[in-house]
């Protein structure tokens, strides 16, 4: 194999951010996507899908627990939970971490990022392979859902950007696909990219939501790998708002869960919804709050 020294993010057009690849694990073109996993320094393991980076090993628990623990703790009660790509499933393992949840559906679509992650990123996806209750299936997210009839308490896109293969989890008719899977109280949290650099896609995806949600709103990450400043997770429902929960019930419910976390505390996920106005405008009218 021709050792590369770099390999570069290539996400954003005229930014390029190269990690130095202290070892290259695998360089390949899946059905999907092009895929490397490379080690680097400050970073740890990192899989990049065409250019653009999906987890790195030191940072990933800072997506993987604000993705899990805000909407299952703000909704309580969850007990069958879907997600939908993933396919690293370290976001399975923070799911499975609440002993709450009875069934983990997880519908990706590339067998072989799951098969690479399974060899090469044991560290964050090990419990999830063993725990029974983590439901893995290889199949078109999109399509799949149309056809399922079961219905799950919280959905979880955990995509990759909209370019490719990803391109249909973004639209409204996706959404309302999600929406018919969601019980009474369900919540869907979907990652929305970074709103400096993608504010159109973000901007498209929030107004997408707002057309078939009652209830849309977005909170954010800052996670280094995820480069351009902050990282929005949407977060759609017909029945639970995001205030609707206090601090105090976020904190009996995270205590009695008995998670041990490195970023979410029911404080950081009070404060993830604040919104600075540049990302505030770019939510759908509708959902800015009156001067
Ligand atoms: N999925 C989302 C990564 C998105 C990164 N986007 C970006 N940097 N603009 C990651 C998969 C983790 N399970």
């Amino acid at each position: 194999m021709n050792k590369p020294e770099w390999i570069a993010e290539t996400l954003t057009p005229g930014v390029r951010v190269a990690y130095q690849a202290d070892r290259v694990l695998a360089q390949t073109r899946t059905e999907y996507q092009r895929l490397e996993l490379l080690d680097n320094g400050p970073f740890g393991r990192m899989l990049v899908l065409d250019g653009a980076i999906q987890t790195t090993t030191r940072d990933e628990f800072i997506y993987h627990e604000m993705l899990a623990h805000a909407p299952l703790l703000a909704h309580g009660k969850a007990e069958d939970v879907l997600i939908v790509g993933g396919g690293d499933c370290g976001l399975a393992e923070e799911v499975l971490r609440h002993k709450s949840v009875r069934s983990l559906v997880q519908i990706e679509i590339d067998s072989q990022v799951v098969a690479l992650a399974r060899e090469h990123l044991s560290e964050i996806n090990a419990a999830a392979f063993a725990d029974p209750r983590f439901d893995l299936r290889i199949a078109d997210g999109a399509q799949a859902l149309k056809e399922m009839d079961r219905s799950f308490d919280v959905v979880l896109v955990d995509s990759t950007d909209p370019v490719g293969a990803a391109v249909p989890l973004f639209t409204r008719e996706f959404y309302a696909n999600v929406r018919q899977r969601l019980r009474p109280g369900g919540v869907v949290v979907v990652q929305a990219g970074v709103p400096f650099l993608q504010g159109r896609e973000f901007k498209s995806a929030m107004g997408e939501l707002t057309a078939v949600f009652q209830i849309v709103d977005a909170y954010l990450i800052a996670s280094p790998s995820y480069f351009g400043g902050h990282l929005a997770l949407g977060w759609a429902s017909d029945q639970l708002a995001p205030d609707a929960v206090s601090l105090e019930d976020l904190r009996a419910r995270y205590d009695a869960a008995g998670l041990s976390t490195r970023y979410y505390t029911p404080e950081m996920h009070k404060a993830a919804f604040v919104l600075p106005p540049f990302i505030r405008e770019l939510m759908p009218a509708a959902t800015t709050p009156q001067a």
